[in-house]
């Protein structure tokens, strides 16, 4: 056999291979898609290659729009789960995912080194009025460079930009300050998240109910959108690639 004959022979396997790979071991929700689950829910991907996630994908209206893709990897809407934890279970997630929940620190890192991604920033009050913030770019560096945010690009659809001052900060829990503030943001404000010298934005913090300024700035608040006194019914932070 030449070698010519060999390669053609290979080729078709190993093409053949990669997009059986795609399909069955999906690195986020747009693989998902692309494999023609359309329909918004819980999946199996694959941030790291081998060790399976689950995480709601958000494929837009229920797949009626092509505005999907979503891999949601912070999610609030009731109330229901606790989001003042340790390092650790930042690092690894935690969470009902078909409910409220964080994917992990270290599963955003293993997809956003693989490919480009942007953020989108779902709000929603408790009259049922909707906003959202959009991020071009989103990455988050490695545990030994304390998972630092680069976030930039920012367009506004209506809830005002709070994670520009959180960009370049490393992540801080309660156990493990690495903020920018001679205080510990995390145990002042009751969350966990990019704290710089605080915060615009603590998506983690006390679910609240609505408005109420009682402690300041303790909620799941986002500053531009309704100030430090007000936690949203519901937020949710997703990322997608781009080309
Ligand atoms: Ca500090």
């Amino acid at each position: 056999m030449t070698l010519r004959v060999f390669l053609a022979l290979l080729l078709p396997l190993l093409v053949g291979s990669s997009s059986a790979s795609q399909e069955l071991f999906p690195t986020d929700c747009s693989d998902i898609y692309a494999n023609g689950q359309t329909q918004s829910g819980v999946y199996t991907i694959y941030p790291a290659g081998g060790t399976p996630v689950q995480v709601q994908c958000d494929m837009g209206c229920d797949g009626q729009t092509k505005d999907g893709n979503w891999t949601v990897f912070q999610r609030r809407m009731d109330g229901s789960v606790n989001f003042y934890r340790p390092w650790e279970q930042y690092k690894n997630g935690f969470g009902n995912k078909s409910g409220e929940y964080w994917l992990g620190l270290e599963s955003l890192y293993q997809l956003t080194s693989k490919r480009n991604y942007e953020l989108r920033v779902d709000l929603e009050d408790f009259e049922g009025v909707t906003a959202y913030a959009q991020y071009s770019t989103f990455s988050v560096d490695s545990e030994v460079n304390g998972y630092k945010l680069r976030v930039g690009g920012f367009i506004n659809r209506g809830a005002g930009d709070s994670l520009g001052l959180h960009n370049g900060q490393k992540f801080s829990t309660f156990d493990k300050d690495q903020d920018s503030n001679y205080i510990n943001c995390a145990k002042t404000y009751l969350g966990a998240f990019w704290y710089n010298t605080c915060h615009q934005a603590n998506p983690n913090g006390i679910y609240l109910w609505g408005k109420d300024g009682t402690h300041f700035a303790i909620g799941n608040v986002w500053y531009t959108w309704k100030g430090y006194d007000y936690g949203p019914k519901s937020i949710s932070m997703k990322i997608r690639p781009v080309a």
